[in-house]
Formats: structure tokens, C-alpha cells, sequence
């Protein structure tokens, strides 16, 4: 397995209340991913953690680190922060497609492989705040001109049901998969990230089985949660069966893209933090690999589930 940070989660981060942690240049922020095993990907954040394509890509081959993703970022400036796809002025939303345009750029220059982008804004407080047929046309289009753009570098979109606003336009798996349909370009996917998808109500395993069963490509992000807010915690450290399925599906179906660490340390030591991320996620795909898979798949065509529950209770939690 590949796995990766988001180098937006080494430095310093901020809640409503507290800021944690200190800040860090891009080429700190590169030599504690080396600090860290079985971590050589990154998913470097555009704008604001990009520096010049050359020397970043010699600071990236110079630790032997590769690029797992360009996050292009469409919602801190000021302008964005009440939505910037879906919004009825035509040059705020010019001005967010030209930001994943030039993400696509920088993919190209640096040798990053994908786009992700998740349009957090977009969406609404109030009820009669936005004309929902519109905001959706708008996001569309403006997702049919981003995707055109270099379509060498395919860009993923990712959901989340809310914050900072009460809903999100694309707040589920189903509903991107969906607004893909009607952008109706190949060079799309949906950035599946195991938080969202609970947070979603959804059952993580089954976004994977519906991506592919839809022809959906999909880049896959891990963490944990309660359920209730986007915690961002070490993957595996609440919902263990969860991420056994998870990854038991997304190695059943061959997946090959970064594994990316959508985590925040936080309170916690921070190299100690995405250790233990990386680990157990090692961990749990290696448990994976040894699980016969097909033996399964079989039990569950012949619809043996107390056969299923034992072998989850010996292999899976060996007890
Ligand atoms: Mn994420």
C-alpha cells in the first residue's frame, strides 16, 4: 500500500477556539514526512503550500518522496468562503475554476498524477438562500470547463455532508457520483474519504463497491471519526471493522493510487501521530491480505452469516 499526507496537517492548524502546533516551511513539512515509515506520498495543497514547480519537485526527489495529489483549495479567500462554483456571479466562480486550472498546471509541472478539489463552501445556511436548479447547474458547468482543462490530470471532487456551512451542495458519495454523470467527463472521480462517508451515514466498503459498480475512478483518503463530527483521528482508532472492510475492498478491487493520510495531530505529537496512522493502516491491509477473500465473497453469495460472523470474530478481531 502507498500512503501519504496532506501537508497542510504538518504545520500549524486552527479551530474555532485553539491553534495547535507550530508553523512550518514546506521543506520542514517534507522532512518530517520522511521522519515518518511507510509514508513516501504526499498531497500538497494548491495555493498556499505550492512553491515554485522546479524547486518543489527537487525538494520532492531529493527526499525521495512522491506526489500522491495537488488539494486545489476554493475556499479560504474571502470571496469563496460563501460558495465559489455554485455561486450566480459568473467571475467568482471564473476566478475557483481558474484555481483548479492552475492546480492542473502544477500537477502537470511537479509529475502529480491527480486534482482533488472539495468544494466545501458550496452549499447554504438558510432555507430560500440559494436557488438550488441554478447552484447545481453552475457547479456543473463549471466542474464540465475545470475537467475539460488538461484532462491528462483528472480531477476528483470530493464530498462532505457539511461545515463550514449547515449543508453541503455534494454532502454524499451517491449525489457525486451523480453530478460526475452530468459533467459527463472521463478524466473525473470522486475523492472517497473514510470520515465523510460516515459522517454521510454511509457505510465506507459500499462507496467503494458503488464507485466502481458505477465506472466512478476514485482516490481514497483515511481517518476516523464518532460519526458526528469530522475528527479527523488516526485511522483504525474507533471504527476498526469499518476499516477492515474498507480496505478489504479497495485491495479486492485492486486499487493502486496513494492511501492519503486526511488527519490531524492536533494535541498529539505529531510524528508520533501519523506513525501510528500509517501503522495501523499497514496493519489492517496486511490482516487483509491474509483474509481468503474469496472464501468471503462465497460465504456471503450463500448467505452463510453466521459463518461470516465467526470468521470476522477469529480472523478479523481474533478473538
Ligand atoms: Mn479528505
Amino acid at each position: 500500500m502507498k500512503q501519504s499526507i496532506i501537508t497542510a496537517f504538518l504545520g500549524r492548524t486552527q479551530d474555532r477556539f485553539s491553534e495547535y502546533q507550530e508553523p512550518t516551511s514546506l521543506e520542514e513539512r517534507l522532512d518530517l514526512v520522511v521522519k515518518i515509515p511507510g509514508v513516501d506520498g504526499v498531497e500538497i495543497v494548491y495555493p498556499y503550500e505550492t512553491e515554485e514547480a522546479e524547486s518543489t519537485k527537487k525538494m520532492f526527489s531529493d527526499r525521495g518522496l512522491s506526489f500522491a495529489a495537488v488539494n486545489a483549495n476554493i475556499k479560504k479567500e474571502t470571496q469563496w468562503v460563501p460558495g465559489a462554483l455554485s455561486r450566480p456571479d459568473s467571475d467568482l466562480r471564473k476566478g475557483a475554476i481558474e484555481i483548479i486550472k492552475e492546480a492542473k498546471n502544477y500537477a502537470k509541472a511537479v509529475g502529480a498524477p491527480l486534482v482533488t478539489c472539495c468544494p466545501l463552501s458550496d452549499g447554504y445556511d438558510n432555507l430560500f438562500q440559494v436557488d438550488y436548479p441554478k447552484a447545481w447547474r453552475n457547479m456543473v458547468d463549471a466542474v464540465v470547463e475545470a475537467a475539460d482543462y488538461l484532462p491528462e490530470i483528472p480531477l476528483f471532487i470530493e464530498y462532505k455532508i457539511n461545515e463550514t456551512r449547515v449543508h453541503a451542495q455534494l454532502d454524499n458519495c451517491a449525489k457525486t457520483i451523480l453530478f460526475l454523470k452530468d459533467v459527463g467527463n472521463k478524466a473525473t472521480g470522486v475523492t472517497v474519504d473514510f470520515g465523510h462517508a460516515l459522517l454521510a451515514k454511509e457505510n465506507p466498503a459500499q462507496v467503494i463497491a458503488l464507485c466502481e459498480e458505477t465506472g466512478t475512478d476514485y482516490y481514497l483518503h483515511t481517518n476516523d471519526n464518532d460519526f458526528n463530527f469530522d475528527w479527523d483521528l488516526i485511522s483504525g482508532s474507533r471504527n476498526f471493522l469499518h476499516t477492515v472492510e474498507f480496505l478489504f475492498y479497495a485491495k479486492e478491487y485492486g486499487y493502486d493510487k496513494y492511501f492519503t493520510a486526511d488527519a490531524s495531530p492536533r494535541i498529539f505529537d505529531m510524528i508520533g501521530f501519523f506513525t501510528e496512522h500509517a501503522e495501523m493502516n499497514l496493519a489492517i491491509w496486511n490482516l487483509v491480505d491474509k483474509l481468503d477473500r474469496k472464501k468471503y465473497r462465497k460465504l456471503m453469495h450463500e448467505e452463510r452469516h453466521m459463518d461470516l460472523m465467526q470468521l470476522v470474530r477469529k480472523e478479523i478481531y481474533r478473538l
